[in-house]
């Protein structure tokens, strides 16, 4: 039995694809100096924010120094901060958002 020949099959099985894309928010920071109607503004321009959702998101970060803007991909996460955070430096406003991973 010397010319056996090892047959191998083809591993045909497949693992499912369930991982979804991670999400980065998008963080609105307080200062002392943007205007509140700016903000609003801002958020309702960049974010598409409803005029009473924009009130709402910078009357949070105005009190509480912070705010969660929304969730994205990174990519369109960072793509609306560097447009809202432009909107703030050509105005001469510090109007600060900033991204961080989700979980
Ligand atoms: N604190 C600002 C003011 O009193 C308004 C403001 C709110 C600025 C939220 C930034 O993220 C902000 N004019």
């Amino acid at each position: 039995m010397s010319d056996q020949i090892t047959i191998v099959k083809p591993e045909t099985r497949t693992r499912a694809r369930t991982e979804r894309p991670r999400l980065w928010k998008v963080i609105l920071l307080n200062d002392d100096f943007t205007p509140r109607e700016f903000v609003v503004k801002v958020l309702q321009g960049v974010f598409r924010m409803t005029e009473g959702e924009a009130l709402g998101v910078m009357l949070t970060a105005h009190r509480r120094g912070a705010c969660v803007v929304a969730v994205y991909t990174k990519e369109v996460a960072e793509t609306k901060v560097a447009q809202a955070n432009d909107r703030g430096r050509v105005a001469g406003y510090p109007l600060t958002f900033t991204t961080e991973r989700e979980s």
